[in-house]
């Protein structure tokens, strides 16, 4: 029986490296239960995939496509990582075999904004890892670094000896040289994976993933979507090449799976469906608290597990500790553009907002045309607050550097930056890309008041209400 032999057979499919932001073929094929009519080619190309990263190698052994369900632990729904990829592998005798390359990669956080990191087989961060509870696992760790590194499975239960602290548990691996890690997956859940040698150094500099594990024997009502999105924090001065890793508080690029907003792919969901959403956090020094709008949600796991559903409690925004995991569940039953933002107000704006005095109230008066001379294009900004940054790429910009907020929006530019990102729900979707902005329907738009509603209403705008402090009823 596969129940309790999990090495046998592959337990469910890779993607390609380079999964599309936002939606997968295969998460929207779940979604339609189109997979059994469209299994045979989806699984066509991706025996060529696995092929073509083993050359040479005996083609791997391709498990069953199908969603049946009810058979313990096959048929999973492969998590979706906005803007990320997944580890490949391929089945050698029984094992996963997977192969990290930890390499220096030129990653673009937002347009406009590129830095040299360091990560794996390409990508910053790592590409996904997902297995399932009860796999045995096979990891070659490549070192194309010019410095020593280790891979720590991070909240996933082994042996000691594969636990990947450098010096502690093993011999760091030097460049140029391949360790084998290998050990059989005991639990399930959401976990992580990032250097365990020089952390301050090579964490800073990207290299962390993470590390999905899919139960053999789901608990909970099956969800339509998995997400999975990775929290981080980076330093990088405006006209700089590199991460600065020496940073100790104030990081200037907040970002969700290695993208800072403008440059976050939306969360695309139809109405109705069951979504999860998992939050891994491997920044240096902050904690986020990751705020949802437009529905209430359930916190179901942490790195530790899954949490009873008697202990689980309603949330609006899921506090994600650095170092932690945190999954969260919710019916999206309201369609609309929803915002999902780490809730530091510093955590949603970008590189340029740092380090700036405060303008706030300050009247320049003509001080304007008499900087100019001195300084062509000088203007005064911030008088009024941020809002005006958001403007900012229409102005000239130090070189590999992104606005302090903003991206464009349906109704104005939209004032964020950094950790944020757009769930979007819809009666429908057509295809598997974004759908664009959300169209309310007649009547459920914030508009300007009309003066003929004012009056109905004995709004008197002219004679506001007098603004006397309050709470001192003898003063
Ligand atoms: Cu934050």
């Amino acid at each position: 029986m596969s129940t309790m032999n999990p090495t046998d057979e592959t337990q469910g499919p890779t993607e390609t490296p380079e999964s599309s932001p936002g939606l997968t073929r295969r998460g929207l094929l779940a979604r339609t239960g189109a997979t059994l009519a469209t299994g045979a080619l989806l699984m066509h190309g991706r025996s060529a995939q696995a092929q073509s990263s083993a050359p040479g190698a005996k083609a791997p052994r391709e498990g069953s496509m199908a969603d049946t369900g009810g058979d313990v632990g096959r048929g999973y729904r492969p998590v979706i990582v906005p803007n990320g990829a997944k580890l490949p592998w391929k089945m050698v005798g029984g094992v996963k075999v997977f192969h990290l390359v930890a390499q220096e990669v030129e990653h673009e956080f937002a347009p406009g904004l590129k830095a040299t990191c360091w990560g794996y087989n390409g990508h910053v961060h790592g590409p996904t890892i997902e297995v399932v509870e009860g796999d045995r696992v096979r990891f070659y760790v490549t070192n194309r670094l010019p410095a020593s590194t280790t891979v720590h499975w991070h909240g996933v239960l082994l042996p000691s000896g594969m636990d990947g602290v450098g010096g502690l548990n093993q011999k760091a691996i030097a460049p140029g040289e391949t360790y084998r890690y290998e050990f059989t997956v005991r639990q399930a859940g959401t976990c992580m994976y990032h250097s365990h040698h020089d952390e301050m150094t090579q964490m800073a500099l990207g290299m962390v993933g993470l590390f999905i594990i899919h139960p053999r024997r789901p608990v909970g009502p099956r969800v339509d979507r998995d997400f999975a999105i990775m929290l981080h924090e980076w330093r990088i001065d405006p006209g700089t090449q590199r991460p600065d890793p020496n940073e100790m508080t104030d990081f200037n690029i907040l970002t969700m799976n290695a993208k800072a907003f403008p440059g976050t792919a939306p969360l695309v969901v139809r109405k109705g469906e069951r979504v999860r959403i998992r939050f891994g956090n491997l920044s240096a020094m902050d904690h986020h608290p990751i705020h949802l709008h437009g529905y209430q949600f359930r916190i179901t796991e942490t790195d530790g597990g899954r949490i009873a559903e008697s202990a689980q409690w309603p949330e609006t925004t899921v506090l994600v500790p650095t170092g932690s995991t945190r999954t969260i569940e919710f019916v999206a039953d309201e369609p609309g553009d929803w915002a999902m933002h780490c809730h530091m107000t510093h955590h949603v704006m970008n590189q340029m907002g740092h380090g700036i005095p405060n303008m706030v109230g300050v009247k320049p008066g003509d001080l304007d045309t008499k900087v100019r001379p001195l300084l062509p294009g000088y203007m005064t900004m911030g008088q009024t607050g941020m809002g005006d940054m958001a403007g900012m790429h229409h102005m000239p910009m130090p070189s590999n550097s992104i606005p302090m907020v903003g991206g464009k929006g349906p109704y104005d530019e939209i004032t964020m930056g950094g950790m944020f990102t757009i769930l979007k729900v819809r009666d429908r979707l057509d295809g598997e890309g974004d759908p664009g902005w959300y169209a309310p329907p007649k009547g459920t738009l914030a508009q300007l008041a009309h003066a003929d509603e004012l009056r109905r209403d004995g709004i008197d705008v002219e004679q506001p209400p007098p603004t006397k402090p309050t709470g001192h009823p003898h003063g």
